[in-house]
C-alpha cells in the first residue's frame, strides 16, 4: 500500500532502526517507545489488523508469533519477561492500519492495561 507508513518502512522508503527482517516479516524500534525495549513487528503483506486476517494467513501469523519470541530472546527480554500486544481498532488505540505486534519489555508492567 503506497500510503502506508509500515509498508514504506518494510520496503525501505522510510528509515527506521530495523532489528530483524526475513522474507515475510520486518521488525523495527518504535518511534515512541513505551519501555526500554519497544519493537514493532509487522508482516510485509499489508493486512489492516488482526480483524482482517483470515484462514489463508494462518501460517504467516504463526511465523510472526515465533519471530516475536526469537526477537525477544535476541533483545535479552526472555528471562525478565515481555509483553506481545496487537491493538485492533479505535478502542484499543490502533493508530497505524497495518497489522503489527508490539514487543515491549525491560521494565515491570501492570495488568490490566489502562
Ligand atoms: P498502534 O498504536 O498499536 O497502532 O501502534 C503504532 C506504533 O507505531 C506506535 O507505537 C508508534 C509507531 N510508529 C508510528 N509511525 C512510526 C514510524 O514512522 N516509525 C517508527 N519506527 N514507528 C512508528
Amino acid at each position: 500500500m503506497a500510503d502506508c507508513i509500515f509498508c514504506q518502512i518494510a520496503n525501505g522508503q522510510v528509515d527506521s532502526e530495523i532489528v530483524y527482517q526475513d522474507e515475510l516479516a520486518v521488525a523495527f524500534r518504535d518511534l515512541n517507545p513505551q519501555a526500554p525495549t519497544h519493537i514493532v513487528l509487522i508482516p510485509r503483506q499489508h493486512i489492516v489488523s488482526l480483524d482482517a486476517a483470515r484462514e489463508e494467513h494462518s501460517e504467516l501469523l504463526g511465523h510472526l508469533a515465533l519471530v516475536a519470541a526469537e526477537i525477544a530472546r535476541q533483545q535479552d527480554l526472555a528471562e525478565g519477561g515481555y509483553r506481545l500486544v496487537t491493538n485492533v481498532g479505535p478502542d484499543a488505540g490502533q493508530s497505524v492500519a497495518h497489522l503489527h505486534f508490539h514487543i515491549i519489555g525491560g521494565r515491570p508492567m501492570g495488568w490490566p492495561p489502562g
